[in-house]
């Protein structure tokens, strides 16, 4: 079902957006262009404008944030997880996050921005992450609801990103998506099952899509017409379908799973519309999701303080990694001397 985006033509009139202005070599902007309107896809070694690549650093960091900070909130629920099987999921998919942090840091390495910069940049505060990880998970049933809805919205969004003009980002995508794709099955099943249980377990399901819904629509950025990186974005083909585009079709994907397993979406706005052919819905609190992607949401401070523990928690182990390489190393050019 989410493979969908696959298929859909990009944005209209994405490419009338003209290409941004530049002052480098007119010959290799020039034949960058060209490869853009082609659709080509363009690797690390090839000539790309200052703008590019710095937007390029700016999102692949932002999402590699994003999945090692994702992993904190489900993290939380490891040693309380109600069964050896769901503990074994969630152990998977937490670490799953883990690797895709790792794959996205490798991938922005490529545009020649360390891993080091980049930690820097979230461990000060400044770079973003996504807003929605500053949510606290208080029952068993946020694990799961995370991965219908947060994982859903998030594969919603990575999708296109598989056709991302840039190679290394467009491939590791792929790999995140496949990974993605089955955290969304187990939250909904995890759902589905205490769906068939108590009327406690129930109610549990219900107050945790009514705490998360809202956030999760929030997740795809602000409205086009607020998004200032929108439009050049798609013109380079690092974005290939809107913000409001992608959360319209997360809504309209949604609504029917939400009727399977039994819940309601908490928006009294939601309806189908026969004439576009779409569900319209509410109003999205925006100056909340500002709140929180400019640091005051619930647990903003904690999320940041935790990455920063582990990172400083863990510098001997980086070091022993790097002395043993060295020692490797130094064996290996003795052995070849
Ligand atoms: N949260 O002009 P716009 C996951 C920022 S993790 C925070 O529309 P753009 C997962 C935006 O960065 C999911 N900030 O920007 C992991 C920009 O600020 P800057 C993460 C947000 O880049 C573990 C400003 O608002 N996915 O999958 O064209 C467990 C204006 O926005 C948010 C990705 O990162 C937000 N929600 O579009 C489970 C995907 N939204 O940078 C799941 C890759 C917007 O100018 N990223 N902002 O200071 C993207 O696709 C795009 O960057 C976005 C935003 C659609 C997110």
């Amino acid at each position: 079902m989410y493979t969908q985006s696959f298929n859909v033509p990009d944005a209209p009139g994405g490419k009338t957006v003209p290409l941004a202005p530049s002052t480098e070599d007119p010959a290799l902007q020039a034949a960058f262009d060209a490869r853009i309107d082609a659709d080509g896809r363009i690797e690390p070694q090839d000539w790309m404008p200052e703008a590019y690549r710095r937007t390029l650093v700016r999102q692949i960091s932002q999402h590699a944030h994003s999945e090692i900070v994702g992993m904190l909130p489900e993290g939380n629920w490891i040693s309380r997880a109600p069964s050896l099987k769901r503990k074994a999921i969630l152990i998977a998919k937490v670490q799953d996050e883990g690797g895709h942090g790792l794959y996205l840091y490798s991938a922005a390495e490529t545009l020649g921005t360390s891993r080091d910069q980049m930690l820097e940049g979230l461990h000060s505060g400044r770079a973003k992450y996504s807003s929605i990880f500053n949510y606290p998970t208080l029952t068993w049933a946020d694990v799961g609801v995370i991965g219908w809805l947060v994982d859903g919205a998030a594969i919603m969004n990575q999708i296109p990103l598989c056709r991302c003009s840039y190679g290394p980002y467009a491939r590791a995508m792929v790999r995140v998506c496949k990974e993605e794709s089955f955290h969304q099955r187990q939250g909904y099943e995890a759902l589905l099952v205490m769906m068939q249980g108590t009327a406690e377990q129930k109610a549990m399901v219900q107050d945790a899509v009514n705490r998360w819904w809202w956030k999760c629509l929030a997740m795809f950025g602000p409205p086009d017409a607020d998004s200032p990186n929108s439009a050049q974005g798609m013109r380079w083909g690092i974005k290939r379908i809107s913000n409001d585009d992608l959360r319209q079709k997360f809504v309209d994907a949604t609504v029917p799973q939400a009727k399977v397993l039994g819940v309601t979406l908490p928006d009294p706005d939601l309806k189908w519309n026969e004439e576009r052919q779409h569900h319209d819905y509410g109003q999205i609190d925006w100056n909340e999701f500002w709140e929180t992607v400019n640091g005051n949401g619930p647990c903003n401070k904690e999320r940041l303080a935790t990455r920063v523990k582990a990172y400083n928690d863990g510098e001997w182990v980086r070091d022993a990694a790097l002395a043993h390489a060295r020692k490797q190393q130094q064996r290996k050019m003795k052995e070849a001397a």
